[in-house]
């Protein structure tokens, strides 16, 4: 396939591409480096500097012999997207070019409008340059478990039947999502399942839960092509940051009661299911959901699992509730559907013991560079 990856510089489209790479597809990736200007301008630097994506694709072509072609670019602008759909007759488009970051996204007026205008401005290029010059093209969205909040109901797998005064009829699940960021995400599936029902696009939406992990088998071939770790509290996730925080002999960040519930993923999850979700695509015409993770926990039980984890590699380790700075739901019902993934062929990798200890043993290499003062949140939903 030719497979072009839009935000291919991010935590999950760099290894993205050199996994389509590595299992024989043609690789286009494209990004303008939003994220690492964001991050560089708010402190929230990764914590292994990653070189720019033609050194990765370079370094990767050195050890695996497989080319990863890159273009850098803005795809809020509409020339743009529609060139590099042209020019590469995708089959398959992986859509991860959005300002990922919830808190950045809650800092203010003018990040609130930067996330917006970009998250949406790229998805409605894409589906454009898709409709215009690519019409057969399999547009893979990723977009959060966020859309759906955190609802008093099991959430299914994006679609409800709804049963209404005698009448029945199918809709997507309803959502409410907790920050302009996941907000978005909610408004890009609108946007896909209006121009599916009128041309016909073929899509799959990836509602994706929190991911956590470094290596990947192409990511550990060297160092340079490590993804971007962020551990700060603007673009970490929460069980990158424990990690993090574990091995700096941080106390463990919960925020607030601690009982939120997620749904969670490896990175090396992450792949597979991008690649099930390629490799056997949506139909003509089909907006084809799947909710993305392989596991729930509290973040009370993550911290207790990461606590676990460290106190066998002798780190004793703290957990402390701070003041939750998010506006969230601390105890609540959560009971996700999430077949449609494992249907297509997904081998989950769990978070096992031996799997935290692994990651905190690879932070540990690192813990010079781990700076901690990006760990406490500066951003408050009502600051
Ligand atoms: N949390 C803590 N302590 C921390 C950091 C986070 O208790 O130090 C809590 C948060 O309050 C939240 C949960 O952990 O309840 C998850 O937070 P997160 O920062 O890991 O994830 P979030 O900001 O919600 O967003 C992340 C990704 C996003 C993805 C989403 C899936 O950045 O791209 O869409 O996870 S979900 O959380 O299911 O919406």
């Amino acid at each position: 396939m030719r497979v072009l990856i839009l935000g291919g510089d991010g935590y999950l489209g760099w290894p993205t591409a050199m996994n389509f790479a590595a299992a024989g597809h043609e690789v286009t990736v494209v990004d303008n480096y939003l994220r690492r200007r964001i991050a560089e301008a708010t402190d929230s630097e990764a914590l292994m500097a990653t070189p720019s994506l033609s050194e990765r694709a370079k370094i990767y072509h050195a050890n695996s012999g497989h080319e990863i072609s890159v273009r850098i670019g803005d795809l809020c602008d509409p020339e743009f997207m529609f060139d590099v759909v042209r020019d590469t007759t995708p089959d398959t488009i992986v859509h991860y070019a959005e300002q990922p970051s919830a808190p950045y996204s809650m800092r203010g007026f003018r990040e609130a409008r930067e996330t917006l205008q970009n998250n949406l401005d790229v998805t409605f290029n894409c589906i454009w340059a898709v409709k215009e010059h690519a019409p057969d093209a399999h547009i893979i969205k990723l977009g959060t478990m966020g859309e759906y909040g955190t609802p008093d109901i099991d959430i299914e797998e994006g679609w409800i039947e709804i049963e209404h005064k005698g009448r029945k009829d199918t809709f997507l699940y309803p959502r409410a999502a907790g920050s302009l960021y996941h907000t978005t995400k909610v408004l890009d599936t609108d946007l896909l399942w209006f121009y599916v029902r009128t041309y016909g696009l073929r899509v799959t939406d990836l509602m994706q839960g929190p991911v956590y992990g470094i290596s990947t088998d192409e990511a550990d071939l060297d160092p340079g092509l490590c993804p971007n770790f962020h551990y700060d509290d603007i673009f970490g996730t929460v069980v990158n940051r424990f990690l993090v925080q574990a091995v700096a002999g941080v106390p463990l960040t919960v925020y607030g009661g601690g009982g939120q519930t997620r749904g969670y993923l490896n990175l090396r999850d992450t792949l597979q299911c991008v690649r099930l979700a390629a490799e056997k695509p949506a139909d003509t015409g089909e907006l084809r959901v799947f909710n993305q993770l392989t596991e729930t926990f509290t973040v009370n039980e993550l911290a207790e699992r990461v606590k676990g984890a460290g106190d066998k590699l002798g780190l004793n380790v703290e957990i402390r509730s701070i003041d939750n700075p998010r506006k969230e739901k601390e105890e609540h019902y959560y009971n996700p559907v999430y077949s449609g993934l494992t249907e297509l062929g997904l081998q989950p990798h769990y978070m096992t013991d031996e799997v935290l200890i692994e990651m905190l043993e690879r932070v540990r290499v690192q813990s010079h560079h781990i700076d901690t003062d990006r760990i406490m949140p500066r951003v408050r939903w009502n600051g």
